[in-house]
């Protein structure tokens, strides 16, 4: 017997929040498979940038680039106690809690409610929504999954007001909890040893597609101190890029979006297993597609040829995660990269056509023990190679290498409070690394 399955992606609370292509990808993967075995699947999505029933006065349509990047609607709304010394706005990003309230009034006869989550951070915005959820359908079972539910379990145990909190990846927990709750026996179980036996995740539910993540692995062969990859997926395992190129050319063909962005965290390491084969395909099948890579490429396989493919492919977005020029640092984080590799990636990418502004450079900076020259002298090294420093403020994660580090340097009780990971806190940085100094590198950025 099919089941009516909700899906929930919660609002975001944050002093800052920009939508740099963010969807639900994990989520969405949850609801082809379970369609797949013939479900009925419902979504509501509290980040809609187009949602239809937004009031027209006192909420200004949020600006939106044609590439699917862009604003989110914005609400001022009290702060946490714990973050009642930060004198900056607090938002509640998405639609306002009233829209939300209806959507779940017009779907009184769920079955089952699964919610995602994303940063750990952003649990009050998970917590709002489940609240609401069982005011509105208070016998319906919720269930909570994704990344904050895998990295802080038995906080959101303890606090979410889920009924079930699933940590990890959620393709065979769900169709177990299926079985367990209303005894459904899955009809399609996918084959663990490949991606490509998933389903597409269910893109369709998403209201005017502006663009879309694809993925074509998951995990990362190397390990990172600073990082949570490994969490998430203990294995490297990719897809078959000419599958990846299917897909592409299927939501194309089905939509119309032209822009896309990669959410893997290993796109280009071994380039000849997956990215020059995949964009071959694509060139092969004259797909006339825009890429974004928000989130950090690998700079160590960067060669001549690799960037002429990513120019001539349309790779609009690329942004590589170098994290620091200091020697040391790279050596005890994991040795993913040294600043030679940057010094010639850089290079290689200019000649095939890409220009200094085009070419981002993440930072991390605030990291443990990490001192303001070493920040600006990565910017001064990045520069000199000819790119852009970009920088990504630290956020601590549990489970990582670096975590216990990070409990020592903090004067936060990270440990306690997930909401104290928050970057723009810089909640691990250095005596020497004031929030002046931070300012000071930040405005050095902006003005070249
Ligand atoms: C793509 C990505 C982004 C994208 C946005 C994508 C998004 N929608 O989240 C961009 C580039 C914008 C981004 C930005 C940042 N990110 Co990011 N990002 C990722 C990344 C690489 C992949 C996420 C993803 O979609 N994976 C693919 C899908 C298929 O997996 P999934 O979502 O986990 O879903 C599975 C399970 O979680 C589960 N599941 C999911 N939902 C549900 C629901 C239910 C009910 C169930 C049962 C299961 C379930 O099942 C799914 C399928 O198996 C992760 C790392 C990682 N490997 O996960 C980091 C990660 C989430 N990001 C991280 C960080 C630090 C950041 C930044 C702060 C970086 C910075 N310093 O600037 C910014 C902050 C963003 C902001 N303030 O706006 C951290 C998290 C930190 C934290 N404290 O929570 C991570 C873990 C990386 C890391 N450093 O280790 N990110
Ligand atoms: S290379 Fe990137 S994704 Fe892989 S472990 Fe390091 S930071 Fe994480």
């Amino acid at each position: 017997m099919s089941k009516k399955i909700l899906l929930i992606n919660p609002w975001i609370h944050d002093f800052a929040a920009y939508d740099f292509w963010i969807k639900p990808l994990g989520l969405l993967y949850l609801g082809g498979l379970l369609r797949q075995n013939g479900h009925e699947i419902n979504f509501i999505d509290c980040l809609d940038p187009y949602h239809p029933a937004m009031p027209k006065d006192g909420h200004k349509r949020p600006q939106r680039h044609s590439s699917g990047r862009g604003k989110f609607f914005r609400q001022i709304i009290p702060k946490p106690d714990s973050l009642k010394m930060i004198s900056k706005n607090y938002c509640r990003y998405g639609i306002p809690p009233e829209i939300f309230r209806e959507e779940l009034k017009n779907r009184q006869d769920m079955d089952i409610v699964l919610i995602t989550s994303m940063m750990t951070y952003w649990y009050p915005g998970v917590f709002e929504a489940i609240k609401i959820i069982k005011e509105v359908l208070p016998l319906v079972p919720v269930v909570l999954g994704g990344k904050y539910a895998t990295l802080c379990y038995d906080h959101a145990v303890k606090y979410s007001g889920a009924d079930f909190v699933i940590a990890g990846s959620g393709e065979k927990p769900v169709l177990q909890l299926l079985k367990d709750l209303f005894g459904e026996e899955p009809s399609f179980l996918p084959d663990n040893e490949s991606l490509d036996s998933l389903p597409y995740p269910a893109f369709d539910l998403i209201r005017n597609i502006d663009q879309l993540p694809i993925t074509t692995s998951r995990g990362c062969p190397y390990q990172c101190s600073y990082c949570a990859s490994h969490i998430f997926n203990d294995k490297f395992r990719r897809r078959n890029p000419i599958k990846v190129v299917d897909e592409i050319e299927y939501w194309q063909n089905k939509t119309g979006v032209k822009n896309f962005s990669f959410y893997d965290d290993a796109l280009l390491v071994n380039p000849r297993e997956m990215i020059i084969p995949l964009l071959y395909e694509v060139q092969k099948r004259n797909l006339s597609c825009q890429f974004h890579c928000p989130n950090g490429l690998h700079l160590r396989d960067i060669d001549k040829q690799l960037c002429k493919l990513l120019y001539d492919s349309g790779f609009k977005t690329i942004r590589f995660g170098f994290e620091t020029a200091d020697f040391q640092r790279q050596k005890q984080t994991g040795g993913k990269v040294i600043n030679e590799e940057l010094s010639n990636g850089v290079r290689h990418l200019k000649n095939a056509g890409y220009k200094t502004e085009d070419i981002g450079i993440y930072l991390l900076c605030g990291l443990p023990g990490q001192s303001a020259k070493e920040v600006n002298d990565s910017i001064e090294f990045v520069r000199e190679c000819g790119a852009k420093p970009l920088l990504a403020e630290y956020s601590p994660i549990p489970g990582t290498k670096m975590w216990a580090e990070a409990v020592t340097a903090s004067p936060f009780d990270i440990q306690k409070e997930p909401l104290y990971h928050n970057n723009s806190l810089l909640p691990c940085r250095n005596n020497d690394f004031s929030y002046a100094v931070y300012e000071e590198l930040k405005k050095k950025l902006k003005n070249n």
